[in-house]
């Protein structure tokens, strides 16, 4: 194709993105990879572990003191999580609309949680809420060595 000049005006940003254990154990991880893939969102980390009571309680130390906290982290580290980062233009807030509300029961059909979920101990997914958040838990989760740098070839067909 004749090369289309890109503006480079789109800012990009990371968000962190993670699959909880109910998500992995319900077969939701392709569903939800497809979400930001097809969107036109690029990976850049990804990882299957078992998290850690340490890890679990550090990413969800804000909550720390609160009822649900114990359970939380309990459940975090109670099996196989995927966490990833994902790249692009206004990722981090397209990220939150395309998970829901945190209880899946109030979140619109057509999102993560509205499609799969119930509880909200049990809402399958995390994602990064703002900038600091993001920054915070990417470098909680991943080493910088774990994320790719490079371009994707269709960036030119997703960004004007
Ligand atoms: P978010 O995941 O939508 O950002 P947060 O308020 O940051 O929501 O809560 C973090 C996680 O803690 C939620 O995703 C959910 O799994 C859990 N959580 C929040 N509130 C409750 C509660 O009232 N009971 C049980 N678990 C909760």
């Amino acid at each position: 194709f004749a090369p289309i000049a890109l503006a480079g005006s789109s800012p990009q940003e990371r968000t962190f993105i993670m699959i909880k254990p109910d998500g992995v154990h319900r077969g939701l991880v392709a569903d939800i990879i497809k979400r930001f893939e097809a969107k036109g969102y690029k990976l850049v980390g990804i990882k299957v572990l078992v998290p850690s009571k340490d890890l679990a309680g550090k990413h969800y130390a804000e909550h720390e003191g609160k009822p649900f906290y114990p359970g939380l982290v309990n459940f975090l580290s109670s099996g196989a999580v995927v966490a990833m980062v994902w790249e692009g233009k206004e990722v981090i807030k397209t990220g939150r609309t395309f998970i829901g509300a945190t209880n899946p029961l109030a979140s619109a059909p057509g999102t993560i949680r509205g499609d799969y979920g119930i509880d909200v101990g049990r809402n399958i997914i995390h994602g990064s809420d703002s900038v600091d958040s993001a920054q915070k838990e990417i470098a909680l989760w991943f080493k910088p060595a774990e994320l790719a740098e490079y371009e994707l070839i269709s960036k030119k067909w997703v960004y004007e």
